[in-house]
């Protein structure tokens, strides 16, 4: 990827898609920010089927800020990391404390990064009966008090913002009632919400399965709007790409929460069997999704936008590290297409009903144009390396980190 290659692959997008949208395009991917979570970076994803873990994972939270401050260096995408209460903040894997979270705040600015958003726990130790739903009211109060107090991390060290994700449902039909579960998550919820400052952005995460495989207690999108619209203006809904059935259309789902002006999120992973499987690739329903989150106008992420966006992706057995430099880089490189769509041309075709002309157009962007040199521009314009998985491997950090 040298400065000639670069040059080149930016004169034959600039010939097709002119000049102007080009420039548009690096501008957009230098200020695209995505938060990194801390439990992928250790042994997240392991699973059942022999643990296995990559050379190098980090083992302590201070080893994951280590690799995350590596990984915004090499990308300058990601300053903030979003961080799990339990995982992250807890001495007794039950109930958060605030003190470990004011220790992780000092470490993230020692290198150079920032907390993002607040994960609360439902789902590990006591998590048996559910949370939010579960019928031990003393279980409801534990994960009721975590959920304040992730509010309370979020906006005193974080961004302001908690993204809500229930292990809730059911495993059989009969086993709960389908009712009552929606009304006891709604009534927990603003509870819950009632105790948490109206400052604080709630995003309400909806998965279709697991660990319900019959039902789960936020199953969709409608769900979780319809949740979040009992808590008010604050609240919004947190779109994870593994949660929904094969097939769905995400982007028409995006298209629809912008339309309501709902402030959402993302979980970027890439979903190929079921959940958060792995890292992003530049696959078409990326580039998809980044066009309606562009022709939305929430996507270039300052800090005053109404969208967040966080990697969520499980690893198995690859290196972490790679694993969320790819994700990043995909990330741009699907914003980079989205950019280059040329709108205009399609709402011409539209008007004239000649569908295959407009769908041509929007694959002219989405499919078959090359990005990379768009992204490496970016890269370079921000003095950063053209090619940050390369530098990656070139650094030596891999090596430094399996000894640790
Ligand atoms: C869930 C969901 C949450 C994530 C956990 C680890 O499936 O995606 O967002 O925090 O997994
Ligand atoms: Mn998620
Ligand atoms: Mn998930």
């Amino acid at each position: 990827m040298d400065e000639k290659w670069i040059e080149n692959g930016i004169e034959n997008l600039a010939a097709e898609f002119g000049e102007k949208a080009v420039g548009k395009a690096v501008e957009s991917v230098k200020n695209f920010q995505v938060e990194v979570p801390t439990w992928t970076l250790g042994s997240f994803g392991g699973g059942r089927f022999g643990n296995y873990t990559p050379p190098g994972y980090a083992k302590t939270i201070q080893h994951k800020l280590d690799d995350a401050a590596f990984i915004n260096k090499l990308t300058g995408a990601c300053p903030r990391v979003a961080t799990h209460v339990l995982w992250d903040f807890s001495r007794n894997g039950l109930e958060g404390d605030y003190n470990l979270a004011l220790k992780t705040n000092q470490e993230c600015k020692v290198r150079g990064l920032a907390m993002g958003a607040v994960n609360p726990t439902y789902f590990l130790k006591g998590s048996q009966s559910g949370s939010f739903i579960s019928p031990s009211e003393k279980t409801r109060k534990r994960y009721i008090d975590q959920t304040v107090l992730a509010a309370r991390i979020a906006r005193e060290l974080g961004n302001g913002v908690i993204a809500l994700w229930f292990p809730d449902g059911s495993l059989y039909p009969g086993q709960i009632d389908l009712k009552d579960a929606y009304l006891k998550m709604k009534e927990t919820l603003i509870e819950s919400c009632g105790a948490i400052p109206k400052e604080v952005r709630i995003l309400i995460e909806y998965k279709v399965f697991e660990p319900g495989t019959y039902s789960t207690a936020v199953p969709d999108w409608g769900t979780s709007c319809l949740l979040a619209r009992s808590l008010g203006k604050n609240a919004g809904v947190l779109i994870d790409l593994g949660h929904h059935h094969h097939g769905t259309n995400i982007e028409q789902i995006v298209a629809v929460l912008i339309a309501e002006k709902m402030s959402c999120g993302f979980h970027f992973n890439t979903r190929y069997a079921a959940d958060d499987d792995q890292a992003v690739e530049p696959n078409q329903e990326m580039a998809r999704i980044f066009y309606e989150l562009v022709r939305g106008n929430v996507v270039t992420n300052s800090e005053d936008k109404n969208w967040a966006y966080m990697i969520d992706q499980a690893s198995g057995r690859e290196n972490r590290i790679h694993a969320l430099l790819h994700s990043i880089d995909s990330l741009q490189i699907s914003l980079a297409k989205a950019m280059l769509v040329d709108t205009s041309k399609i709402e011409g075709y539209r008007k004239t009903d000649e569908i295959i002309l407009a769908n041509r157009t929007f694959n002219d962007a989405i499919i078959n144009a090359d990005v990379r040199s768009v992204v490496a521009r970016a890269r370079i314009e921000k003095n950063l390396p053209a090619d940050p998985v390369a530098e990656y491997v070139k650094s030596g950090y891999q090596k430094k980190i399996q000894d640790r």
